[in-house]
C-alpha cells in the first residue's frame, strides 16, 4: 500500500521517519510531505496528487497547529481525495473525539505510539478487511458512529524499533550536518504541564525505556558515515533518569561503543532536569563532545516550582545553571513566568532569577494548557478553562498578575514568540559560540566571546527589567482604571518595539561576526577528543575493522543572510537517496534563528468565550507526584 506522511519540518521529524521505516519492514511504500505551516499546503496536494496514496497519515502532534492539520485534510477531501485520512501524534491522541467531531474529512486517530498500529491499519486497508478493534485506533465506521478500541501498550524493546527512515538533507548549524536521535523514550518527572506521563499512562507500558548503547551507538555510526552527521540532538524526554549510577553506566557505555564504532568528531545536544546534574556524568559526556544543554529550568519562583509539579527548588535550579556555567557549556531554557497560580510576589522573584542568570539565554512565557495534562485536569475541575481544547485560555487567579500577563501579550508578542524575534536570535547567538568554539577553535577569539556574551546579557537584562516594569505597574491602583491600563499596555509596547530594533542590530552584528570568524577557518576541526592511548585501544578491538570512511568534504559554512536558497549551492551530497516529496523548508540551509522554537504564544484573544460550566469531578485519581 502506497502511504503519504505529512508532518512538521522545523528539523527532522522523527515520527513520520520512525512510522515509515516499520511500513516499509512490512513492505508498504512509505513518502514524506514537509507541512510546517500553511504555504506547505499546496505543496501536500501537489504530492498526494503526484503519488496517488492510498492512505495518507498527518502527524498533528502539536495542539497549535491542530487545526491547520485538520484544514489540511479538508482542503485534500475537496480536492477530490477519497482515500483514507488518519491523524497520529500527542494532541489527537488526547483530544481524539473533538479532532474527529470537528473534522469529518479525517477517518481514524491512532493513538500513542504509531508505529505497530499504523502498520495493522495499512494491512487492513490493503486487504479490504474492517477496522473494528485494532489496538490504539479511533475510526469512524461508514455509519457515521466511532469505534473506539483499547489503546495499544507501548513497545518494551526499544532496539527492535528499526531506526527511521532518514530522508531530505540534513539540517546544517552553523555549517555542521546535524541529526536528530531518540535514545530513550519516557521520563521519570511529574510535571503538571506536560503530557508525557499521561501519554505513557494512558496506553500502558513502562515509565521509561531505553534504547541499549550499541543499538543508538550504530544509529550514530550510519548517521556519521551516510549523512555526515556531526552534531546530535537528542529528543529524549529527559536524558537522564535522576539515578546518577545508571545515567553513568549509560553514558560510559554510550561513549565507548562509539568509540569502537570510531565515532570521534560529534557533537552533543541533549534536555536535562536541574536535577539531573551530576560531575560524572557530565565528565564523560564531555569527553564525548556535549555541547548544549536544555536545561528545564521552567520555573523562577517557589509558588511557579510548585505549580508545575517540577519537584525541585529554586537553588537546584540556580545550582545547575552553576554547574552548566563553571563547565562553560551551553546551557539555555524557557521559564513559563505565568501560570494560573502566579501572583505578583512570584514574577518578582522569577525576574530576579532571570536578572542574577542574565547571561544565559533564555526566553520566557505563560504555561499554556495542553489536553493529558494534569494542569488540564486540575482547571477543567476548577471550571477555569476558556474557548476550547485547540487553544484553552484562562485567567489568572491573582488580577494583578492577569493584568501583568496582558500588557506582556501585547508588548512581548514579537519579541518572545517570533521565530526570529530577539529572543530566540539571542538564543542563537549563544549556540553559535559554543559551535565556534567547538568546530572552529581557531577562529574564536576572548573579543568574540566577549562581545557575544555581552550582548547575551544585555538582551536579557532589558527583558527583565521591563517585565519589572509591567509588574510594578499592573499590582498599582492605577492599572485598575482601564484607560490608564490600555494606554500603559500601548506605550510599553511601542518601547518594546523600538528597543527590539536597536537590540535585534546588536544580535545580528554578534552573530555575523561568528560566522564570519567561522567561515575564515578553513573546516571545521576534527575535533579528537580522546587520547592517543584510547585511539590505540579502538584500533585493536574487533569493531575497528569497520572503521568510519574519511568524513564528507569540507562542510560548506552558511553565507551570513543563513537563508540561502539550497539550489545555489554547490558541492552538497546528495544524502538518503529518496527524494522528499516537498524539500523540508530549510532543511538543507543553515537552521539559523529555529535553533530553538520560540513558545506557544497565548491564545489570540479572540478566543476568548465564556468559561463553559465546569465538568463534573474528575474520576481519575490526582497525579501521582514520585520523585
Ligand atoms: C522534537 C520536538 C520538537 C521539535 C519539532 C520537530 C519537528 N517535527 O518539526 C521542536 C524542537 C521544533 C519542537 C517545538 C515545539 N514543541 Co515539541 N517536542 C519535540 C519532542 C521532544 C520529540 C518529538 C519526537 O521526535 N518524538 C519521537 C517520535 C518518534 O515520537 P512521537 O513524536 O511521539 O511520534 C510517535 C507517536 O506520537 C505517533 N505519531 C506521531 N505522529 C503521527 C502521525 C501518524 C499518521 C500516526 C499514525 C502516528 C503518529 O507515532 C510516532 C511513532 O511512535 C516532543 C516530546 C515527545 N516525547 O515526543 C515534544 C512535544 C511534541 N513538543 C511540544 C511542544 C509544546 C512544543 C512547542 C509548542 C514548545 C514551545 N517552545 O513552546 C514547540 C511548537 C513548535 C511549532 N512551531 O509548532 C509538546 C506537544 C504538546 C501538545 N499537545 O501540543 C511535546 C509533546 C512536549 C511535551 N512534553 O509536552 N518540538
Ligand atoms: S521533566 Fe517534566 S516537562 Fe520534562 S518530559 Fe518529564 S514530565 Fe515532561
Amino acid at each position: 500500500m502506497r502511504v503519504l506522511l505529512v508532518g512538521s519540518e522545523l528539523e527532522e521529524n522523527l515520527a513520520i521517519r520512525y512510522l515509515a521505516s516499520a511500513l516499509e519492514a512490512e513492505g508498504h511504500e512509505a513518502e514524506l510531505a514537509a507541512f510546517s505551516g500553511v504555504d506547505d499546503a499546496a505543496g501536500v496536494a501537489r504530492a498526494v496528487e503526484r503519488s496517488r496514496p492510498e492512505l495518507v497519515g498527518l502527524s498533528m502532534t502539536f495542539q497549535r497547529r491542530a487545526e491547520e492539520f485538520g484544514q489540511l485534510a479538508t482542503d485534500l477531501r475537496a480536492a477530490g481525495y477519497a482515500g483514507h485520512i488518519t491523524a497520529g501524534g500527542h494532541f489527537p491522541t488526547f483530544a481524539y473525539r473533538e479532532v474527529l467531531e470537528r473534522y469529518p474529512a479525517l477517518d481514524s486517530v491512532v493513538r500513542h505510539e504509531g508505529e505497530l498500529t499504523l502498520t495493522e491499519l495499512s494491512g487492513r486497508l490493503e486487504a479490504g478487511r474492517p477496522l473494528d478493534g485494532i489496538a490504539g485506533l479511533v475510526h469512524r465506521r461508514t455509519d457515521g458512529s466511532l469505534d473506539f478500541a483499547p489503546t495499544r501498550p507501548l513497545m518494551d524493546d526499544l532496539d527492535a524499533v528499526r531506526f527511521p527512515k532518514r530522508v531530505g538533507e540534513p539540517q546544517l548549524h552553523m555549517g555542521i550536518p546535524a541529526a536528530f536521535v531518540v535514545g530513550s523514550r519516557g521520563c521519570y518527572g511529574s510535571c503538571t504541564f506536560c503530557c508525557i506521563n499521561a501519554y505513557i499512562n494512558d496506553a500502558g507500558g513502562a515509565r521509561y525505556r531505553e534504547r541499549s548503547a550499541e543499538n543508538i551507538a550504530d544509529e550514530i555510526a550510519l548517521l556519521r558515515r551516510e549523512r555526515g552527521a556531526r552534531m546530535l540532538v537528542f529528543h529524549d524526554d529527559d536524558f537522564f533518569t535522576r539515578n546518577h549510577e545508571r545515567d553513568l553506566g549509560r553514558v560510559t557505555a554510550l561513549r565507548d561503543a562509539m568509540q569502537a564504532r570510531g565515532v570521534n568528531d560529534v557533537a552533543l545536544v541533549l534536555k536535562a532536569r536541574p536535577d539531573d546534574l551530576d560531575e560524572d556524568v557530565f565528565a564523560v559526556l564531555q569527553e564525548i563532545g556535549l555541547l548544549r544543554v536544555y536545561i528545564g529550568i521552567e520555573a523562577g519562583s517557589s509558588q511557579g516550582l510548585k505549580t508545575l509539579g517540577r519537584g525541585v527548588d529554586i537553588e537546584a535550579n540556580q545550582k545547575a545553571l552553576d554547574f552548566l556555567r563553571s563547565r562553560d557549556i551551553y546551557a539555555c531554557f524557557n521559564m513559563l513566568i505565568f501560570d494560573p497560580q502566579t501572583s505578583v510576589a512570584s514574577l518578582r522573584q522569577s525576574l530576579a532569577f532571570l536578572h542574577a542568570n542574565a547571561d544565559v539565554p533564555m526566553n520566557f512565557c505563560r504555561a499554556e494548557i495542553y489536553p493529558g495534562t494534569p494542569l488540564h485536569k486540575k482547571l477543567a475541575r476548577e471550571g477555569r478553562l476558556i474557548g476550547d481544547v485547540f487553544g484553552w485560555d484562562y485567567e489568572i487567579a491573582d488580577p494583578a498578575a492577569e493584568r501583568a500577563f496582558r500588557v506582556f501579550a501585547k508588548a512581548f508578542l514579537d519579541r518572545n514568540f517570533r521565530c526570529d524575534g530577539l529572543m530566540n536570535s539571542n538564543l542563537s547567538l549563544g549556540y553559535y559560540l559554543h559551535l565556534l568554539k567547538q568546530f572552529y577553535p581557531r577562529s574564536m577569539s576572548s573579543s568574540l566571546r566577549r562581545r557575544a556574551l555581552a550582548t547575551i546579557e544585555r538582551v536579557n537584562r532589558d527583558a527583565a527589567a521591563r517585565m519589572l516594569d509591567i509588574v510594578e505597574f499592573a499590582s498599582s491602583s492605577r492599572a485598575e482604571d482601564p484607560q490608564a491600563f490600555d494606554e500603559f499596555a500601548q506605550l510599553t509596547a511601542e518601547e518594546v518595539a523600538r528597543a527590539d530594533l536597536a537590540l535585534e542590530s546588536e544580535v545580528a552584528e554578534a552573530s555575523h561576526a561568528i560566522l564570519s570568524a567561522a567561515r575564515g577557518a578553513s573546516r571545521p576541526r576534527p575535533a579528537l577528543r580522546w587520547t592517543a592511548a584510547a585511539a590505540a585501544a579502538i584500533a585493536l578491538s574487533p569493531l575497528a575493522c569497520d572503521p568510519i570512511p574519511p568524513p564528507p568534504p569540507p562542510d560548506p559554512l552558511p553565507p551570513p543572510s543563513l537563508h540561502e536558497d539550497a539550489s545555489t549551492r554547490e558541492g552538497q551530497p546528495a544524502h538518503g537517496g529518496h527524494r522528499f516529496a516537498q524539500p523540508p523548508p530549510g532543511s538543507s540551509v543553515d537552521a539559523g534563528p529555529i535553533a530553538l522554537p520560540p513558545p506557544d504564544p497565548p491564545p489570540p484573544p479572540t478566543t476568548r468565550k465564556k468559561p463553559p460550566p465546569p465538568p463534573p469531578p474528575d474520576p481519575l485519581p490526582p497525579p501521582t507526584m514520585k520523585k
